[in-house]
This record gives structure tokens, sequence and C-alpha cells, in this order.
């Protein structure tokens, strides 16, 4: 068996910090997590019911939501002003479930993925939105190309409060998690070269690539969108994948495992 494969990390092993939580306690929660996602989403296709819903798209991001929620991110209680998180759509399953464990949400809730009117608990939305769950989302992602441009405004509008001086942003950060399929949007990164962005280019934003979920070569959704007509190949090995991304504004392989940049 070769231990060889195209996945490249962006980080040396030697350069690594030491985890900064308790590994083994995290992950058991995070497959509890992961499981429960999977579930929720399973019951939601069950006979009667058949709405659904996205497995794959949080079983492979689950670990970069679950270190970022632990570890990184800024709650609105930060004295900075928190951060701002946009969720990758497909992967709101993993939020509930992780609000689940949290106690933010019951069995019946749960079992309400998707079925806002019909379910046996608050309505869970298919994927984020404020309007439909105040209390849960503050960005609407999924539109492909609008959440991550809608990142970047963010990100530019932080930024051009702190130049202006009519706030101190400087503690706070846009998170952008994009799918793969998210990234053929000419979109999701056209923003970064806004004319007027000021200098040095957007230091709040960091981006996050999905990995890319294992699917069906040619599934329909990568047909369905502009960038399906490009076939998507795998990260050559010896390519690092630390500067791609929307925080650079260049282009990340699908296959890029974890791609997280930042210019600050
Ligand atoms: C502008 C636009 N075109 C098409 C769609 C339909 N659509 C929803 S998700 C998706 C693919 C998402 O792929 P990816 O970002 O890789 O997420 P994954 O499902 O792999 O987690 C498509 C084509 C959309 N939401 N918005
Ligand atoms: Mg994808």
């Amino acid at each position: 068996m070769s231990l060889n494969t195209p996945y490249v990390n962006t980080i040396h092993a030697d350069d690594e910090p030491e985890f900064p939580g308790n590994e083994e306690i995290e992950r058991r929660y995070r497959g509890w997590i992961r499981w429960n996602a999977a579930v929720m989403v399973t019951r939601a296709q069950a006979a009667g019911k058949g709405v659904g819903g996205h497995i794959s798209s949080y079983a492979s991001v689950a670990t970069l939501y679950e270190v970022g929620l632990n570890h990184f991110f800024r709650g609105k209680d930060h004295p900075g002003g928190g951060d701002q998180v946009y969720f990758q759509g497909h992967a709101a399953p993993g939020v509930y479930a992780r609000g689940y464990v949290e106690g933010r949400f019951s069995e019946n809730d749960l079992d309400s993925f998707r079925q806002e009117k019909s379910g046996p608990g608050r309505g869970m939305s298919s994927y984020p939105h404020p309007r439909l769950m105040p209390d849960v989302w503050e960005f609407p992602t999924v539109s492909m190309g609008l959440g991550p441009a809608s990142a970047i405004y963010q990100a530019w509008t932080n930024r051009y409060m702190h130049l202006r001086g009519i706030k101190d942003t400087s503690q706070q950060h846009v998170w952008a998690f994009l799918g793969d399929g998210e990234m053929d949007e000419p979109e999701s990164r056209g923003m970064l070269q806004a004319r007027g962005a000021p200098e040095p280019r957007q230091p709040h934003l960091r981006g996050e690539l999905q990995p890319a979920a294992p699917r069906r070569p040619r599934a329909r959704q990568r047909q369905d969108h502009p960038g399906a007509s490009r076939p998507s190949s795998a990260a050559p090995a010896g390519t690092s994948s630390r500067s791609c991304g929307v925080a650079t504004g260049t282009r990340c392989s699908p296959a890029t495992r974890m791609a997280r940049s930042s210019t600050s």
C-alpha cells in the first residue's frame, strides 16, 4: 500500500503548533455530530417525507467547523465585536447537529429538517438564512457566487470602517466556507479585484475551501452551473495549496484538502 496521495498539507508537519484543545474529546464529539447530521438527513428522507438533504458536505467539512467553533471563531460577546462566519449551505445539517449537542435544539427540531410547516419541532431550514431562522443564521448562503461575494464585501466594509475611523474592526474576521463547486463561479473570487479595494487587500478575510465531497463522477450538480464544463482535476503532488482561495484571489484545486489563506 502506498502512503502517497495527491493531497498536500498546507502546513508542514514541523511547522504545526501544538493542538490547543483535547484532540481525543473533540474527535469523539465530532463523530457524534457528524453522525447526528447524517441521521437527521436520512430521517428527512423517510417514506412519507422524502425531503432529504445533503450528507457528504458536512461529513467532509466537519473538522474545519469544529476546530473553528472550538478554537477560532469569536462570538458577539467578544470585546472586539465578534467574527462573521459564512457557513457553506449544504453543510447546514452539521450546524444543527452541533446545536443539538449544545442543547439549542430538541430531537423534534432535528426531525423538522426541511419541514418548516409540517415538522414536529421548529422549522429547520435547508440552508442558512437569517430571515427563516434569525436566531441561528447571520448570513444567507448557498446561492453560488452571492455567498462568497457577500463575504468579500463584508470584509471590504469592515476594512473601510476601520480605515475611516468609524469602527475598530481590527479584531473581527470574516470566515467564508466555500464548496469546490461554489469556487467555480467567477463571482467567488472576482470581487477581490474590486476597484478601490483598500490595501492591503482584504486582511480581514479568511477563506476556507471545503474539501471536495466524494461524489459520483459527473454528478448532476456540477452540470447545472457555469463551471460545470471544466473537468475537476487533482492537485499535482508537491503543489502547495496554501496560497490559493478567497483571500488571495487565486484558484484552488477542487482536490485541495484544506486551503486556508489569509493576508493578515
Ligand atoms: C447561482 C447558482 N447556480 C446553481 C445553483 C444550484 N446549486 C446549489 S448547490 C450547487 C453545487 C454546490 O457544490 P459545492 O459548492 O461544491 O457544494 P457541495 O454540494 O459539494 O457541498 C449547485 C449547482 C445555485 N444554488 N446557485
Ligand atoms: Mg463540492
